[in-house]
């Protein structure tokens, strides 16, 4: 058996959540590999939606066990409060036993977070734009071998080792002001602590190595987008985890020969939320509409995403990284009613027209080289037949897969995880 991995091609929001759920029934194991609650994995079924943002988004499939890789970064305080709010809708992951959490996963604390509005607030224009949970600054202790993991919990000399890093985190935060009092904040972590001790602890390398062995079937599940990774992303305007395929053999232990499919998703135009380049962005009344129609708000933070049209030339850079074999396009039914629908399929950059990122592309903001195809006026929400799908719909998806060389497997017409085809 392979690892199937499904992530985000663009920047983000491209409906990961959803489309999990929909897939996790063919999946004995879901596996999140990378990011942390910075991330809002949004599904929908039975009338009902629900936000997750470090459980993997097989959770509601109790034959499905569902993993928080070693890739992963935790903030207890977040996880607990997803859990009681997954119990009060009926559904207990604990009882289940369909949630585990690998002991080499890093934790955010209380001071992670006041280093990442620290950080942001001197940043000024050139701010990244973070979610403020922390991310960055746990990564950095991550890879400056400071950090705490899931495992040194149960260890004799936690308390010593946490004390050590707030101590450090401390002296850094004394150069930006005065340091906001978090007495409150570290009770609720400590409890938190206590809490994240009933959840089974798994070496996540040894755990899906063995699903692999008995014939199980797992599917590694990305958070934000290629085009946040930070590596290959917008540099600086990234986050701090690997968000590619590649991230899914450090986030969980496995090696390269061991991945399957790799499918990728990605919207119908584009968003991003946070700062940094995006030359598709459409900062008028078209971008407003797509926002509106789209309900494009931060799952987490509820920010505005900036929004746009669809971005050939990322689209390649992303599926050349992650090495896709199959596509996923969501939120279709969203462009119903524009007469036109503009892509992106070269850039302008120096004069010069490309079909890449540029290195440069901060400061020399490359523009867009747009192509118009046929917009469609259809509703398309209620569709579940590949031939009901409109003609001009057809021909944007035909169009697509000829510019990609991908095919696009499955269409998403809405949220609800039955808003969705299967496309032969
Ligand atoms: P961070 O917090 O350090 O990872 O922020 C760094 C950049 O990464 C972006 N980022 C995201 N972009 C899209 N969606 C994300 N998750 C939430 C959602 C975002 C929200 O599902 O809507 O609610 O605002 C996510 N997480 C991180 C971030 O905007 C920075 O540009
Ligand atoms: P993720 O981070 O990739 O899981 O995506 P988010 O949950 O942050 O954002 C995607 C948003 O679009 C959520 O509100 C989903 O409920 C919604 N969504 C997903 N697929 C579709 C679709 O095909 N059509 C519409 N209209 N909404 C969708
Ligand atoms: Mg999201």
């Amino acid at each position: 058996m392979q690892v199937d991995i499904l992530l985000g091609l663009q920047w983000g929001d491209e409906g990961k959540g959803k489309i999990v759920d929909v897939l996790c029934s063919q999946y004995d194991l879901i596996a999140r590999f990378q990011g942390g609650p910075n991330a809002g994995h949004t599904l929908e079924f039975d009338g009902q939606k629900y936000v997750l943002n470090t459980i993997p988004s097989g959770i509601f499939n109790p034959k499905t066990l569902n993993l928080i890789g070693n890739g992963v970064v935790i903030d207890p305080i977040i996880l607990k409060r997803e859990i009681d709010s997954l119990k009060k809708s009926g559904y207990d992951p604990i009882a289940a036993g369909n949630l585990v959490i690998a002991r080499k996963a890093h934790l955010i604390l209380p001071t992670h977070q006041l280093l990442d509005a620290a950080s942001e607030s001197k940043m000024g224009e050139a701010k990244i734009g973070s979610t403020l949970k922390g991310i960055g600054p746990t990564y950095m202790d991550k890879t400056g071998r400071n950090g705490l993991r899931v495992g040194d919990t149960t260890l004799r000399d936690f308390q010593e080792r946490y004390q050590r890093l707030v101590e450090k985190h401390k002296s850094i935060l004394s150069h930006y002001g005065e340091i906001p009092d978090f007495s409150e904040k570290e009770k609720a972590f400590f409890e938190a602590i206590e809490f994240l001790k009933s959840i089974p602890h798994v070496d996540s390398e040894h755990l899906v190595n063995q699903y692999l062995k008995e014939g199980k079937s797992v599917l590694a599940e990305g958070a934000q987008g290629t085009l946040l990774d930070i590596d290959f992303g917008s540099y600086p305007f990234v986050t701090s985890s690997n968000t590619t395929s590649a991230g899914a053999c450090t986030g969980l232990g496995i090696a390269p020969k061991t991945i399957g499919k790799v499918i990728g998703i990605f919207k119908a135009y584009c968003t991003r939320v946070g700062g940094g380049p995006f030359p598709t962005e459409l900062d008028n009344e078209i971008g407003e509409k797509l926002r509106q129609i789209g309900h494009e708000f931060g799952a987490t933070t509820g920010r505005s995403r900036r929004t746009g049209w669809i971005d050939i030339p990322a689209l390649k850079y992303a599926i050349m990284l992650n090495g896709v074999t199959e596509l996923v396009m969501t939120k279709a039914d969203v462009l119903s009613g524009f007469e036109e629908i503009s892509v992106c399929t070269h850039y302008m950059h120096n004069g010069e027209k490309i079909d890449y990122m540029p290195y440069d592309i901060i400061t020399e903001k490359p523009s867009p080289v747009i192509e118009k195809l046929p917009g469609w006026e259809e509703d398309i929400t209620k569709i579940t037949k590949e031939n009901e799908i409109p003609e001009a719909l057809k021909s944007y998806i035909q169009y697509l897969e000829e510019q990609l060389n991908v095919p696009i497997r499955y269409l998403s017409v809405g949220p609800d995880r039955l808003q969705t085809l299967v496309l032969e």
